[in-house]
């Protein structure tokens, strides 16, 4: 194979064209012959360092490390899966770029596993050289003609065409129907291409020509399409390998060595475009003069790819002819004479030198073709020309091999494993035209990577039906996309509605507090003002409500304020037992605390944080109207609280406390944070319940007497469109939410807000879209089917930026879920898009408020705190800035800050017990 052997050769002195060197003697011809091929022998030392070298710039491609110009690109490209074989339908293939001044349409019919494989139909175009290097608009424009002439002959129905545009160029993927070309390649140049789009213009021309709606779904580079073409009996393959007019390879890499991914599971295909690999170090050697040559005359000369130059059938000929001239110049050949046509750049061509390299009717050929070049061949003349075309087709086949053993070797690496047994998809004509190429690939490939058992099957359409299958695969996945859009567009609240929540909230206050029909009660709170930083003394506090039941002592100072707390269990069997069993739980917390601080037989002011819907009477009386978030103990509401708790505690021997006061949690969060802020006047919660109230002109409040001061007003917003007031806007999920507790048909704007709700409204989705196939493969998981399964906090973990999409895939797959990756990026849509409506209602809500207490006070611009608690508000990643960003929104002329309070509402119910201490104490005086 390395030798290459010397024939005999015709003299003609003088003529034009010809050399004027004296004629070698025909011996010396094919030694000279010989000598001139010897720069094309590329030994097996220099082709394992290529191997080494590319497989060194692959590896640092994929770490993402910037690689030099003339290193390969590893381009992910979004196909996570060879073929299942189950894909089915019709679509329409565009190929574009692999096989040089053409492009090819066809119509691929797939039958899925069961039917029999139907031939695709197609058609090729020729392009004009002037289509190729002018402008893109013309080249997609030409397509788009192409593909209407296409159709036009075909009897099938074209409605709802689904193409796959297979693109043979280097580029950006950022999605399947997404791709940015990075450079041309391939005597392509066309204007306005390069770092643009090329899906878009592709449709951008569709769009032109009016004549066909079809729906451009994917964009494969052709080593993409012809490893997907891969016939599923064969197995898999997992590399696939074009030589045509450019070459390249493509292969299934783990898609955790894969930087740029933050995926760690599975795997994607790498287009590895080896033919910008142009490491000087180790093929610099390798390089000839006529390499050199055609670089200069190429389209992009010195744009190395010289990888591409000395395997691509668009430069095979021309080397070939540049041999051919050069050896003609130098009295070799042809009697010494050239042509014009010998002379002229694109004269031989990748079919020329096919035939004249066939061992069979070879020879007889290259007097044809030579003759047809204006060239006088001389018996010798024939053979050696063989012996060229043989060098430089010997050169490729070999680097080529170097370059797949490269590939190999990767695999070993990232499959940790030595031996490698791998089928390699083969497409290109290179392939098709010139049968040694493929010997020679093979040979040289055991060489270099003798651990690894590769089967080379061709493909039988050079990648149409790979790229139909992977256009099937993307239509999947878009149809998948659009029942996700559709299922989660009513989650996606825009201005317009948000304002109407706003305005509808402010209505329902005004008719609240005028004590009129409304799903807000505006329940007067006796609290008249925030703290004044006078209080003093050693108070107790109970905090009820939340995710915990807290009993705190609370130590007012000059110097601040001193908590010592601790957290008790309300079992659900006691939330949702009697009232009298729920109350001694409470007071034996109490005792519990009490012995513990030291505390026992101490009658400390009590406060109490009750966050349930409490008519109070007074600072001390508060009739429960009805539990919320899970609490349902038996005779309690219609009861006075304050009044149960004292009989429990009449109930417990030897036990004193003073209750003094009971406080919502959100008067409790208002009080504890405007002891440091006095513009607090708002208490938010957004925990496992939603409440908020503020400050209101006690002119306003028909309920309490007095035209003058405020009164801290207990909006219960919870309960926000129990009248229906928000049925606009519930969907059919907040419907099976709702049916499913404890108070169907109660605390509405709570059941799209709080995190008592928010993972179920998230499971409901998720059984829908598995119900729809979209998600799962459609496969519904008992775990899913089980209540409360999926917790709110998963939203916030999920939703974390700093969560890698493996990390979601983790907390899902502890849930049991059989997901892929497609899979947990749909789940994080579904929590962004629950937790993102829930927060803009949240930011309507306060919005309304703030807007209301600015109006009150026919104020310009109101500058206000909001007191914030709550796990959903505290632990969600974005929930506060989103909530923040509505009320900037909807409110523009309030300044509203929010305040995270530290201490929770106990401290804020010690407080308001103090204040009601220091007021009583004056009383008293
Ligand atoms: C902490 C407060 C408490 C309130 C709770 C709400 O101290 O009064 O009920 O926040 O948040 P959750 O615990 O329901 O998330
Ligand atoms: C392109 C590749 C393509 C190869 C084979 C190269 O010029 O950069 O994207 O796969 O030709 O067609
Ligand atoms: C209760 C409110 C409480 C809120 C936050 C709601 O379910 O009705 O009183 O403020 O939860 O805890």
């Amino acid at each position: 194979m390395d030798s290459i052997g010397p024939v005999g050769l015709q003299q003609r002195e003088g003529a034009p064209g010809c050399s004027q060197e004296g004629l070698p003697c025909p011996s010396d011809s094919s030694e000279l012959v010989l000598e001139c091929l010897q720069q094309f022998k590329v030994t097996e030392t220099q082709l394992q360092q290529i191997q080494a070298s590319l497989l060194g710039s692959m590896e640092q491609a994929l770490r993402g490390q910037a690689t030099p110009a003339s290193a390969v690109r590893m381009l992910p490209t979004y196909v996570g899966s060879t073929p299942h074989g189950t894909e089915q339908g019709d679509f329409v293939v565009l190929e574009l770029g692999a096989t040089g001044a053409s492009l090819r349409v066809l119509w691929v019919t797939l039958m899925g596993t069961e039917g029999h494989r139907m031939e695709p139909q197609s058609q090729e175009f020729v392009i004009p050289p002037e289509v190729m290097l002018g402008p893109g608009q013309q080249l997609f424009d030409f397509a788009a003609h192409c593909l209407s002439e296409f159709l036009d002959a075909l009897p099938m129905d074209k409605q709802g065409l689904q193409l796959g545009f297979s693109f043979s160029f280097p580029c950006h993927q950022t999605g399947l129907d997404r791709s940015t070309l990075i450079s041309w390649t391939k005597g392509f140049r066309c204007s306005g291409v390069e770092g643009h789009d090329v899906v878009q213009l592709l449709r951008d021309a569709i769009e032109r020509q009016g004549a066909y709606s079809i729906d451009v779904v994917a964009v494969v580079n052709d080593t993409v399409g012809t490893m997907m073409g891969c016939e599923p009996g064969v197995g898999p393959c997992e590399i696939g390998l074009v030589v045509d007019t450019g070459t390249n390879a493509c292969y299934m890499e783990e898609a955790r060595h894969v930087a740029v991914l933050d995926e760690d599971r599975g795997r994607v295909c790498i287009s590895v475009e080896w033919g910008s690999f142009s490491d000087d170090g180790v093929l610099g050697p390798v390089l000839t003069t006529f390499d050199h040559a055609l670089d200069r005359e190429s389209l992009n000369p010195g744009a190395q790819r010289w990888f591409e130059k000395m395997i691509g059938g668009l430069y095979l000929g021309e080397l070939v002819r540049l041999v051919l001239a050069h050896l003609a110049q130098r009295g070799v050949l042809f009697g010494g004479c050239t042509s014009p046509a010998l002379l002229s750049r694109g004269s031989i061509l990748l079919d020329h030198v096919a035939e004249m390299e066939d061992p069979l009717a070879g020879a007889a050929r290259v007097h044809a073709l030579l003759q047809d070049l204006g060239l006088s061949v001389g018996a010798s003349d024939a053979e050696l020309v063989q012996y060229v075309c043989a060098a430089v087709l010997t050169r490729a086949a070999r680097l080529c091999a170097a370059a797949l053993a490269a590939v190999l070797s990767r695999l070993q690496h990232s499959r940790e494993q030595q031996m490698l047994q791998i089928a390699v998809a083969t497409g290109g004509r290179v392939f098709e035209r010139h049968p040694s190429f493929l010997s020679v690939l093979q040979k040289t490939v055991m060489l270099l990577a003798p651990q690894c058992d590769v089967s080379f099957i061709p493909s039988v359409d050079g990648g149409g039906r790979g790229v139909a299958m992977v256009t099937a695969v993307a239509a999947r996945l878009a149809a998948h996309r659009r029942l996700l859009e559709e299922t989660l567009a009513p989650f996606r609240l825009n201005h317009n509605q948000l304002a109407a929540v706003q305005a509808q909230m402010r209505e329902a206050m005004v008719k609240g507090l005028r004590g009129e029909a409304s799903s807000l009660r505006m329940l007067p709170t006796y609290v008249r003002a925030t703290p004044d930083g006078t209080e003093r003394g050693d108070f107790l506090a109970l905090d009820l409500g939340g995710t915990n039941f807290r009993v705190l002592l609370v130590r007012v100072t000059a110097g601040g304020v001193k908590i010592t707390s601790q957290v008790y269990s309300i079992p659900e069997d006691v939330a949702q037992g009697s009232g009298q069993q729920l109350f001694d739980r409470i007071v034996d917390c109490i005792v519990d605390f009490q012995q513990k601080q030291g505390l026992s037989g101490q009658s400390l002011p009590l406060g109490f944080t009750f966050s349930f819907p409490c008519r109070q009477l007074g600072l001390d009386q508060g009739i429960l109207l009805n539990w919320t978030k899970g609490f349902s103990a038996s005779d309690c509401e219609g009861q006075d609280v304050v009044c149960l708790l004292r009989e429990a505690i009449g109930r417990r021997q030897a036990v004193e406390l003073n209750v003094v006061a009971i406080v919502n949690d959100t008067v409790g969060t208002m009080m504890s944070c405007g002891y440091e802020d006095p513009r607090c006047e708002v208490g938010l919660i957004v925990g496992t319940g939603t409440n908020a109230c503020y400050m209101e002109e006690l002119r306003n409040v028909a309920a309490v007497a007095g035209d003058s001061g405020h009164m801290c007003i207990n909006m219960e917003w919870g309960a926000f469109g129990d009248d229906g007031s928000l049925d606009l806007l519930r969907t059919c999920f907040d419907a099976n939410v709702d049916q499913a507790s404890i108070n169907p048909g109660k605390q509405s704007f709570e059941k799209m807000i709080s995190g008592m709700y928010l993972g179920e409204i998230v499971r409901h989705i998720l059984l829908r879209l598995t119900s729809l196939g979209v998600l799962f493969r459609g496969q519904q998981t008992q775990r899913l089917q089980t209540r409360d399964i999926f917790k709110t906090k998963f939203l916030s973990e999920i939703e974390s930026d700093s969560l890698a999409l493996r990390q979601v895939r983790a907390i899902l797959e502890d849930l049991g879920l059989p997901l892929t990756s497609d899979d947990a990026l749909m789940v994080l849509e579904v929590c962004q898009a629950v937790s993102q409506r829930a927060a803009q209602l949240c930011g309507a809500g306060v919005a309304a408020v703030v807007e209301k207490i600015r109006e009150n006070r026919g104020l310009e611009e109101l500058t206000v705190s909001v007191g914030v608690d709550g796990t959903l508000y505290k632990l969600h990643p974005h929930f506060s800035g989103l909530v923040a960003a509505t009320v900037r929104e909807l409110a523009p002329r309030c300044e509203v800050t929010f305040l995270q309070s530290e201490d929770g509402s106990g401290k804020g119910a010690a407080l308001v017990t103090a204040v009601a201490c220091r007021l009583a104490q004056m009383a008293r005086v």
